[in-house]
């Protein structure tokens, strides 16, 4: 029996890192055995894709066409190295955005074609669909202003408006896939988080 897939999506700053790491604590003390993998990243390939996207200075004048490409080529690469594997070895995996990422911020805060967006999808991440993805919602102003005194990366760096159309698309995305989705309001304390999503856990793969 395959591991099951949670993905884990939200603009900047709502907190996925935070209860991935709750959520793994929860999932051992049930005695299942999960890993946790980051989009873009996680394999050499995708180390080296995720710095061109977020830190290399001379990548600033990247394309939103190339962006996208090399979101999916570090897709393509993580699947097949490390998701498939692990999965087929009954474990979970907790991703840290995955492919609904690449909809809300390359489809739609980019404005490229949502139909070329969702092929690539397929294309990349296969047979690999999370079982369960959680959305963590929060004002973008909110949001934002979390990440100050960090130092932003390519991305982190784009305009409110821009993370206005990815909080959108998200929404929508959970409001037309409302089984896979769980939306969760990110402002309310973390532990309360934290339980709402492992409750959903439990019921969702009785655990
Ligand atoms: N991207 C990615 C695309 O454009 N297309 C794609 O296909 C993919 C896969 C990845 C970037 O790539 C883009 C999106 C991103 O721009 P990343 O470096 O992996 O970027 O960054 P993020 O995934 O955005 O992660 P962040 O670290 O920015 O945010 P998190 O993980 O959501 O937030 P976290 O847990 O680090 O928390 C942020 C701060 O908020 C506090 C925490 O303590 C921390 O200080 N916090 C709370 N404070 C109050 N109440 C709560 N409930 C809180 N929860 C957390």
């Amino acid at each position: 029996m395959p591991g099951k897939i949670i993905s884990f999506e939200g603009i900047e700053g709502t907190g996925k890192s935070t209860q991935i790491q709750y959520l793994q604590a929860f999932l051992s003390s049930k005695n299942v055995d999960s890993l946790t993998i980051r989009e873009p990243g996680n394999t050499y390939i995708g180390e080296q894709i995720r710095h061109l996207l977020q830190h290399d200075p001379n990548a600033h004048n990247m394309c939103a066409e190339t962006e996208l490409l090399l979101f999916e080529a570090s897709r393509a690469q993580l699947v097949r190295e490390l998701i498939l594997p692990t999965i087929y070895n009954n474990t979970w995996v907790i991703c840290d955005r995955f492919f609904d990422s690449s909809t809300a911020y390359q489809g739609a805060a980019r404005q490229l074609s949502e139909t070329i967006v969702q092929q690539l999808n397929r294309f990349t991440a296969g047979i690999c669909v999370p079982d369960l993805t959680i959305l963590l919602d929060i004002d973008v102003d909110l949001a934002l202003q979390r990440l100050q005194g960090r130092k932003k990366d390519r991305i982190e760096g784009e305009s409110t408006e821009f993370f206005r159309r990815v909080r959108e698309k998200y929404l929508q995305l959970a409001e037309e896939e409302p089984t896979r989705f769980l939306i969760i309001d990110a402002t309310l304390p973390l532990e309360t988080i934290a339980e709402k999503i492992c409750t959903r856990v439990q019921k969702c793969f009785a655990l």
